[in-house]
């Protein structure tokens, strides 16, 4: 089998509900939807999130590193040979989000090839997936409503609090109405987006003591190396790596030098093959891992999924899969159902991601005819 074509499609739909936190605002999915073809006519697909504010990387970017840089090398290699297509790749430094889609996709060829589901080549550990929600920059008591509706709606029983860049006090109050307001069954962790220092830190791990809180993501920048060393040694909860730790290199640097003791595995930059190598490394050293969300559509979604309950260390902690929900619309053709507080493994082979294509030809930017 070989690659034959590579489609970078980008498109755009609204969010009914923005999502703020300490980095940057998500009012619109423009996001790029990767087809890769084969000479056999098996599509492999995968969404892909640029999240400039964070990466750098811009739907344009994303389009044109595919079109100009990664489809011409790729072109006439066979999809099963991920690990060559890989050395492709990390040719380049940067562009995870672009890599992460390729390597998914490919992923998808491989399954609807071998008729197998991604999910049971990944692994099949569990056949579905705890949910958490992430709450975005709200007053408190609109974060307790919204936590509030998730558990009686949906279940959900696990919340991550986006903080930082903003005074601490709003932050420490937010954690104390929700703990307050919803018992202390709920699991609550932060993410501070890289929004404070490692000191600002400190100080809301001390006025937020007895809170119960579980984690604390990415509070100041990673690169500020004897900060983060510090704040991982004084704290009394995990420090999570984020957006620090895209690759399994970043990931051994982090945790060698003490710049986190977690990990947040995010399927849109680090694709299936690095994301597993990045499961591998954590679990291997022995620290908590969960999965995390890059503002992904239902698609993006999916692939959480599918690795994240594939893995029995993914599997163990609720996965971030929820800010979907917040989009006017989606391209998934079969919508994803949060039930119990849980997602279902999508069935059939590949990832499982049935694209609408009315939908997609409504939505794309780039210029085709509308069906
Ligand atoms: C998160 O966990 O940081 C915000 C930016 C991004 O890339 O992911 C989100 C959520
Ligand atoms: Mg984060």
């Amino acid at each position: 089998m070989k690659i034959e074509r590579i489609e970078a499609i980008p498109y755009e739909i609204p969010y009914v509900k923005p999502l703020k936190f300490a980095s940057g605002e998500v009012t619109t999915a423009d996001h790029v939807l990767l087809r890769i073809h084969t000479d056999t006519g098996i599509i492999g697909q995968a969404d892909i999130p640029p999240r400039p504010y964070t990466y750098g990387e811009t739907q344009a970017s994303i389009v044109a590193v595919i079109n100009s840089i990664f489809a011409p090398a790729l072109i006439g290699m066979d999809p099963f040979r991920r690990h060559a297509v890989q050395q492709v790749l990390r040719r380049t430094v940067h562009n995870n989000t672009a890599k992460g889609g390729i390597d998914i996709a490919l992923w998808d060829i491989i399954g609807q090839a071998t008729g197998n589901s991604v999910w049971s080549l990944l692994g099949g550990y569990a056949p579905s997936m705890r949910v958490s929600h992430m709450l975005g920059f709200k007053e408190p008591e609109v974060l307790l409503e919204e936590a509030q509706r998730f558990g009686s709606e949906y279940g959900v029983t696990t919340f991550k609090l986006k903080v930082g860049r903003r005074p601490i006090a709003l932050d420490i109050e937010a954690c104390r109405v929700l703990r307050e307001g919803l018992g202390d069954d709920v699991e609550l962790y932060l993410d501070a987006n890289r929004g404070w220092t490692a000191n600002e830190a400190l100080e809301v791990l001390r006025r937020t003591e007895g809170l119960g809180l579980s984690f604390l993501e990415e509070p100041c920048d990673a690169r500020e190396a004897m900060g983060r060393r510090r704040l991982v040694e004084k704290s009394s909860i995990p420090i999570v790596g984020d957006e620090s730790v895209p690759t399994s290199g970043d990931v051994s640097r982090e945790l060698l030098s003490g710049g986190c003791n977690a990990i947040c595995i995010k399927t849109a930059r680090s694709g299936f093959t690095e994301a597993q190598e990045i499961l591998g490394l954590s679990t291997g050293m022995g620290v908590d891992v969960y999965m995390g969300n890059q503002i992904d559509t239902q698609i993006g979604t999916i692939a959480t999924i599918v690795f994240g309950a594939a893995h029995e260390a993914t599997s163990r902690r609720a996965g971030e899969l929820s800010n979907f929900l917040d989009m006017a619309d989606d391209l998934l053709a079969d919508p994803l159902v949060i039930r119990d507080g849980r997602i279902d493994v999508p069935e059939g082979p590949g990832v499982g991601a049935r694209i609408d294509d009315d939908k997609l030809a409504f939505y794309r930017l780039d210029g085709a005819p509308k069906a």
